[in-house]
């Protein structure tokens, strides 16, 4: 019985890492048509909460290192959580506000390797322009943590 104990502690322990490295990150819908944090780096496992803040915006994803499985859209003004499991670029856009540079670029494990078609999505000028400013932005943090 203390032998099975003693395995079942240490299973414990080992597991215990993981699960306190699993982050949530914030974001809020700001008054200014934006999301609070335009950019940020997660580690895999990580969970991302939008915040309805502010009134009529919601998350829609449009590029994701899987394209078959984005996660799906949220409703406006809606709470909406997404937990963070495969390595990658996701870019996504308030549906309303999206045309205006309402976006947001998420990187999971630094990992850039689906960059090439992030910028390759077909957006308006001006959201456009904010998807290159918001890559600037990206590298840049990565480099920093490197
Ligand atoms: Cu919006």
């Amino acid at each position: 019985m203390r032998m099975i104990f003693t395995v079942f502690f240490i299973m414990t322990l080992m597991a215990i890492p993981n699960l306190a490295l699993a982050e949530t990150i914030q974001i809020e819908f700001t008054a200014h048509d934006s999301y609070s944090s335009e950019v940020i780096l997660i580690d895999a496992g990580d969970t991302v909460e939008w915040l309805p803040t502010n009134k009529g915006h919601n998350v829609e994803f449009l590029s994701g290192p899987n394209m078959n499985t984005l996660p799906k859209k949220s409703e406006i003004d809606a709470f909406y959580s997404v937990i963070f499991t495969v390595p990658g670029v996701y870019l996504y856009q308030c549906t309303p506000h999206g045309n205006m540079g309402m976006l947001g670029l998420i990187v999971v494990d630094k990992d850039f390797h689906n960059l090439e078609i992030i910028k390759s999505t077909l957006l308006p000028h001006v959201a456009d322009s904010v998807v290159k400013r918001l890559i600037k932005i990206a590298k840049s943090k990565a480099k920093l943590l490197q």
